[in-house]
């Protein structure tokens, strides 16, 4: 018996040297170490030994399998090794780990401002509709009643467009209004759109000023519009935006595309109403230019104004949005500084 443990043990770390992956290291296992094997056989069979025998065969064996369990294990973390550094498993996909966080982007806080704008005027039935950035003198001022050397022109320093001929005739939209006066030469009222779009100021930029920027101007044209329908549907608008406990005012104001003007201004956003930094201590902020558009502005677009009248509004969708994130200058929009550009 001692001559077949020998041969066993021989036998054993042979073929266990040929082992080449786990699966065939189970069935070494089994066949040697397992319940069938010819070493477990033997140490069952122990019992039915002399004394003297078994002893030494007891030694013998229990010795053997402790040097098969331990070179067992010494192969198992060999081949865990292996496995590991071969190139093949390397380079395999682990379906176990968890995935990695994808980095996504988001809108910039404008458009963020400009779609809730929007979805507010198109809930009241007005279209939105967009219109080119270089514009024509006569569609940016003339059609809009502000003719050449007319004072109104210094409200609106322009970039103009070399167009090589020395003439003034090509600029960049100082406001979104000339995509209204193209949409009135085109449609017949009723009319109800809003026109969103960058424009664009020829002055040197600060904390409240920038050379670009964003604009949502509207229009309505029918029989029988009124100053109420414009106060009606910009103290609506105005509590959508900036919430239903938002008191709104109107006060005169001049434009030369409409008459009568006016300024809408809600109740402070930080003191609502009692005075602060924010409102220059008015209890007040702007937000809102509008009015009745003019009636030769109809007339030019060959839209009666004895039959019909209109009224207009515009506003700065940058300010709006630093009213509504308590930003504090402009020119954080578009200086595409992540750590701003991140919070929103
Ligand atoms: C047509 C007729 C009238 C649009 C109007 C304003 C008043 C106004 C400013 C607010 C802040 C521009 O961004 S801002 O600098 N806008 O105050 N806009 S009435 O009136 C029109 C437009 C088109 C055909």
């Amino acid at each position: 018996m001692l001559e077949q443990l020998k041969g066993l043990r021989a036998q054993a770390l042979e073929e266990l040297n040929k082992v080449g992956n786990p699966r065939e290291l189970e069935l070494w296992r089994v066949r040697y170490l397992g319940k069938k094997s010819n070493l477990t056989q033997i140490l069952r069979s122990l019992a039915a030994l002399p004394l003297e025998e078994r002893r030494e065969v007891g030694a013998q064996a229990n010795e053997i399998k402790k040097a098969l369990e331990s070179s067992l294990e010494e192969k198992g973390r060999l081949l865990q090794e292996s496995i590991l550094t071969s190139p093949r498993e390397s380079q395999r996909v682990d379906i176990t780990l968890p995935g990695r966080a994808l980095p996504t982007g988001r809108l910039h806080p404008t458009t963020q401002i400009l779609k809730e704008i929007c979805d507010i005027f198109k809930n009241m039935g007005f279209q939105v509709i967009e219109g080119p950035d270089v514009e024509w003198d006569y569609y940016n001022f003339e059609a809009l009643n502000i003719p050449q050397h007319h004072p109104a022109r210094d409200m609106f320093a322009t970039f103009w467009i070399d167009t090589g001929m020395g003439e003034k005739a090509r600029l960049l939209r100082t406001h979104s209004s000339p995509m209204q006066i193209r949409l009135m030469e085109k449609e017949r009222p009723p009319i109800r759109a809003i026109v969103p779009g960058r424009v664009y100021r020829y002055e040197a930029t600060d904390a409240t000023h920038e050379s670009m920027f964003y604009q949502v101007e509207g229009l309505a044209v029918d029989k029988g519009i009124t100053l109420a329908d414009l106060k009606g549907t910009l103290f609506d608008f105005c509590r959508c935006l900036f919430g239903e406990e938002r008191r709104v005012r109107f006060r005169c104001d001049y434009f030369p595309f409409v008459e009568p003007g006016v300024e809408v201004a809600i109740s402070c956003l930080a003191c609502n109403g009692t005075g602060c930094r924010l409102c220059g201590h008015s209890g007040w902020i702007e937000i809102l230019g509008a009015g009745m558009v003019h009636p030769d502005v109809l007339t030019r677009v060959d839209i009666n104004p004895k039959l019909y009248s209109g009224f207009a509004f515009g506003m700065g969708v940058e300010r709006i949005a630093m009213l509504r994130y308590g930003i504090d200058d402009i020119r954080l929009f578009y200086s595409n500084d992540l750590r701003f550009l991140r919070q929103f």
